[in-house]
């Protein structure tokens, strides 16, 4: 059976390519997640997509995906910032996990520039707009195929 990559974003970024095109870009996660599973495809992995609002949400699919994934791929958004809990799952599951911000946030706001979660990750790609999301994806390919 094929390996599955699990792609996690969390609040707000279900208004990619709607809003603020100009710090996000234009794609939607629906452009995103098709672009990566392409690219997961084309090396015999599948590739799932999961978004929420909610931190314990994005806590429930992470302890979740401990049994059923290989990798993940996660942009936590504001949360990064905020999330001693987050921080907490990401370290609790044996499978390596990528970050990934499409804004370079060291060249932002000061409240942006650290992230709870980059220390428990084993990568973190920032400031390459949505492409990032295809790197991680890459990278998890490298790392667990
Ligand atoms: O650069 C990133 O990917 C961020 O994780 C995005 C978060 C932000 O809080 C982080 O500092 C950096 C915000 C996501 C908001 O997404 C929107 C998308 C379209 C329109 C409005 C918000």
């Amino acid at each position: 059976m094929a390996k599955t990559i699990l792609i996690i974003n969390g609040p707000n970024l279900n208004l990619l390519g709607e809003r603020e095109p100009d710090v996000y870009g234009h794609k939607t996660l629906t452009d995103i997640e098709a672009e990566c599973r392409t690219l997961a495809e084309e090396h015999n992995f599948s590739l799932t997509s999961k978004q929420s609002n909610h931190e314990g949400e994005l806590i429930d699919i992470i302890q979740e995906a401990r049994k059923s994934v290989s990798g993940i791929v996660i942009n936590p958004g504001a949360y990064s910032h905020t999330s001693v809990a987050l921080r907490d799952a990401i370290s609790s599951v044996d499978i390596p996990v990528i970050e990934v911000h499409i804004s370079n946030i060291h060249a932002r706001e000061a409240f942006r520039h650290h992230s709870f979660i980059s220390a428990v990750v084993e990568g973190m790609i920032c400031g390459c707009g949505t492409d990032g999301y295809q790197y991680a994806t890459k990278r998890l390919i490298s790392l667990i195929g």
